[in-house]
């Protein structure tokens, strides 16, 4: 131990500095050596970036490829900095999927760590046709990890359906390859950073982690409701609803750095926490939700694999009572599905029979009419619930779904808007006196074509319906109206035909 300290102290003399990363503790094999001839596959490793490495092979039929020991200069070693983020992009074949993991031997002990080493956990390829093939990672080494001295990269790429590469095994159909990276000290300031689990919240608790570059030693939260931390990821929890602007100040020994302000938006109007959270039951063949929209909301979302989702907080749609609205579900592929919506009208958390708003059996991407009862208690959140699963499910508010999915969104009731009814029909009607000072008013119509039985409704300017009647209207008979009930203040007085059409007054209780 003592002649170990004094060495590392005195510093190796420079004609035996290492070159070299550590042997390492294993060594995969070629693929194919288990399952015979494998090179029509095409597979392989053709690419790999990172810093100043830049390294273009042939695949498989290379077997394992030692490139860490190299000149300095050459293509398949890099210098990184300590704590600061770097892509690694690894290229394989366009011809069958692979997934690709990658680890640096951060200890230079020659082995490579699961957890603590691993630098790209095993990631499918993204684009297509020519951008193929493609895998990316970006992580930053800890400030543990050894410098000055080259430490080991190792890629390992295997086919999709193939048993997920660790760092010693063998692959079956594609390559493992190993690369130098030599860590150096972080010199300049943080370059300061993070990320929130949602700017958006219900619960007025929201979870702060941070990203910054440079590893910072200190950090101080401003959470923008007069309270602070000196955590490094700190979860807060405000005490009213409103609008905070946070803002992250990290320091390390060169210099220190302050985040833009991010806003955090807490909103106490919730739909009641749903009774129950169907978990799908064995995901398969792309079924779930994969997109909802409904008025101004349009939410793209994983299908069934990525099980419940409630998006009830964030995603909402405001929704005028007594109107009509396209509620169109996008099905994950191209199975046809049981789908089924409910809105929680009542508010109690449960999904009724009576609840039901839409269901569409054995059929893709379905699209409902939602509309809201005219009696709706405006501005409450309420839930509404998407459940879909293969055809034949018979899909339930509660019932785990077998491979589809349940999503739930929220709906808000708003008033129904003035422009949305026909202020300039029957010309020949008057009414009057206008404002009223007692309530009574007097319906006076002049056009005969227009007379005939009409239902009355007068409403507040949310749209609620206070007084509802029939009436008939006709030149030389008046027709009365009494809103003697009715507070100070302005209402709708809408008449409804028989044949459905509706005129809509303005008129003022003083
Ligand atoms: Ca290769
Ligand atoms: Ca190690
Ligand atoms: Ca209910």
């Amino acid at each position: 131990m003592l002649a170990a300290a004094v060495v590392a102290a005195l510093g190796a003399p420079a004609a035996l500095a290492q070159t070299c990363p550590a042997a390492a503790t294993c060594t995969p094999g070629p693929a194919g050596a288990a399952t015979g001839a494998v090179t029509a596959f095409n597979m392989g490793i053709l690419n790999v970036t990172l810093g100043s490495i830049n390294n273009t092979t042939q695949g498989q039929a290379d077997g394992y490829q030692d490139y860490s020991c190299r000149a300095p200069g050459t293509t398949t070693a890099t210098t990184l900095a300590l704590g600061q983020n770097y892509t690694l992009a690894v290229r394989t074949s366009l011809n069958n999927n692979e997934t690709v993991l990658a680890w640096i031997d951060y200890n230079n002990d020659g082995a490579f760590d699961p957890v603590t080493e691993v630098i790209m956990a095993a990631t499918p390829a993204t684009g297509t046709g020519t951008a193929g093939g493609l895998h990316t990672a970006t992580f930053a080494a800890p400030a543990t990890a050894r410098t000055g001295v080259p430490l080991r990269l190792r890629i390992a790429a295997d086919y999709t359906n193939s048993p997920v590469p660790t760092p010693c095994s063998t692959p079956q159909f594609s390559q493992d390859e190993d690369y130098a990276v030599t860590l150096a000290a972080s010199t300049g300031p943080p370059v300061v950073a993070f990320t929130t689990n949602g700017i958006t919240t219900c619960s007025g608790c929201v979870q702060f982690t941070d990203a910054s570059q440079g590893l910072p030693t200190s950090w101080v939260w401003s959470f923008g409701d007069g309270t602070a931390s000196t955590a490094q990821n700190p979860s807060h929890c405000y005490a009213a609803a409103g609008t905070y602007q946070v803002q992250l100040t990290v320091a390390n020994g060169n210099g220190n750095a302050i985040s833009a302000a991010t806003t955090i938006t807490y909103t106490s109007t919730a739909p009641a926490a749903a009774a129950c959270a169907p978990a799908t039951a064995a995901y398969c063949c792309l079924y779930g939700v994969v997109r909802v929209r409904l008025g101004a909301l349009d939410n793209a979302s994983a299908d069934g694999s990525a099980g419940y989702q409630d998006f009830s907080c964030t995603r909402r749609a405001s929704l005028a009572v007594g109107t009509a609205y396209p509620l169109q579900v996008t099905t994950g592929g191209t199975l046809p599905h049981d789908t089924r919506a409910y809105l929680d009208l009542n508010n109690d958390g449960a999904f009724a029979t009576s609840e039901l708003v839409g269901q569409a059996l054995g059929a893709a991407n379905p699209t409902f009419s939602l509309t809201l009862p005219a009696t709706t208690p405006l501005g409450q959140p309420l839930r509404l619930r998407l459940v879909t699963d293969y055809a034949g499910s018979d899909p339930q508010p509660c019932k785990a779904p077998t491979n589809g999915q349940v999503e739930d969104y929220a709906v808000v009731p708003m008033a129904r808007p003035l422009a949305t009814v026909a202020a300039a029909a029957l010309p020949g009607l008057a009414v009057g006196p206008n404002p009223t000072p007692d309530g009574h008013l007097r319906l006076r119509l002049d056009d005969p074509a227009a007379a005939g039985p009409y239902a009355a409704e007068v409403q507040n300017l949310l749209g609620a319906t206070l007084l509802s009647t029939a009436l008939r209207l006709a030149p030389g008979t008046d027709a009365t109206l009494d809103l003697g009930a009715l507070a100070p203040g302005l209402y709708l007085l809408r008449l409804r035909d028989a044949k459905g059409q509706v005129a809509v007054r303005r008129v003022v209780r003083e």
